[in-house]
């Protein structure tokens, strides 16, 4: 609340956080708001998917082969265009587009940053009604006129400059990192608006909660089975075992355990050995968010955020949340490897 007694709004906030940066240029902030009004309108169209003929899939398969659904185009659609009409943007690599695009208009001739989106994370769930989310994560550019290109994109998630995520659920909320702590803000319908909620979260640094697709339990290795064994067996502490949640939504999942501590785990199976998600779209921003909050994300080995990317698609193992959790996972799958090397 500020003095008025009323919410901050996020607009508000942005530009009050930016008089503590004396050098800022406020452009990072409005390519945050631009973010968020295309948000608005996604969460729009996500309300009423089960009124509209917007619900079900096209038909078509994005690059990775799977069913694309009319709100992830429609989504991909509407981050793009406020991107390109807000004037921050010089490029956008979005997990629906198979290359990325370079924003060349008239507004964006000296735009510093690049961003990459998942603009609709989780979109299985769509026509059951469960939560998804748009995920995001800006990068500042680091050709300097021109075309944006791949190296633009191709930086390690340490380079963020910002990342967050909007999640559609029970109430609609707009979650952003800069570097200086992870903000939430609850979106109020009857003014439009995403007001500040949830102030410098911090996630616990252990929980109760592990989030996993446990039907891959045979496919998975020796040591993240262990580690799963290890959830569900009668602790001498008392919070084994651990309460076992998975949506199937990596926003939604990760937000709830955000807020109340726990992990999440997208691991290598044997049919997927880089795991399902991607480093750009869904890790780092994930990674980034994360890290701000306290926690931590790992591929198994290695931190997200000093991966260096080489594709725009990759995709890699991920392992996220409070910090104790994250590590006890890193010591299951070293003593694997260390049995291993014999
Ligand atoms: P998507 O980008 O195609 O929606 O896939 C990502 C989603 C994550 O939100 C979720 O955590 C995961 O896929 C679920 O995958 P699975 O059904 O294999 O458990
Ligand atoms: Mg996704």
């Amino acid at each position: 609340m500020n003095d008025t007694n009323r919410a901050i709004t996020l607009d508000e906030f942005v530009i009050l956080r930016e008089k503590d940066f004396p050098h800022a240029t406020g452009d990072l902030s409005k390519l945050i708001r631009d973010i968020g009004l295309a948000a608005k309108i996604i969460n729009r169209e996500v309300n009423k998917a089960g009124l509209v003929d917007i619900l079900g899939t096209t038909g078509s398969n994005n690059i990775q082969g799977e069913e694309v659904q009319k709100l992830d185009i429609f989504a991909n659609h509407e981050m793009i265009s406020f991107l390109k009409s807000g004037g921050q943007c010089a490029g956008i690599a979005s997990e629906e587009m198979e290359e990325f695009i370079s924003v060349d208009t008239m507004v964006s001739r000296n735009a510093k940053y690049v961003v990459c989106m998942d603009p609709l994370d989780g979109s299985s769930n769509i026509d059951v009604n469960v939560s998804i989310g748009s995920i995001f994560s800006i990068y500042g550019r680091i050709s300097e006129i021109g075309p944006v290109t791949s190296e633009d994109f191709l930086q390690k998630g340490l380079k963020q400059v910002a990342a967050g995520y909007v999640i559609y659920g029970s109430s609609t909320m707009l979650v952003y990192t800069t570097g200086f702590g992870v903000h939430g803000f609850t979106l109020d319908p009857s003014i439009g608006e995403f007001c500040l909620s949830h102030k410098n979260i911090k996630i616990p640094e252990d929980g109760c909660i592990y989030s996993i697709n446990q039907g891959y339990y045979a496919q998975f290795e020796e040591g993240i089975k262990a580690y799963i064994r290890y959830c569900q067996e009668l602790g001498s502490d008392t919070s084994r075992p651990y309460s076992l949640r998975y949506i199937g939504s990596l926003v939604a999942d990760f937000h709830r355990n955000l807020i109340k501590g726990g992990i999440y785990l997208y691991p290598r199976t044997t049919t997927a050995p880089n795991g399902k998600l991607r480093l750009l779209y869904e890790c780092n921003p994930m990674a980034l968010l994360a890290e701000q909050a306290g926690g931590l994300a790992i591929d198994g080995a290695s931190s997200i955020l000093s991966l260096q990317p080489e594709t725009l698609h990759e995709r890699t193992p991920l392992i996220i949340g409070s910090k104790r959790m994250v590590e006890k996972v890193k010591e299951f799958l070293l003593q694997e490897q260390e049995i291993l090397a014999g």
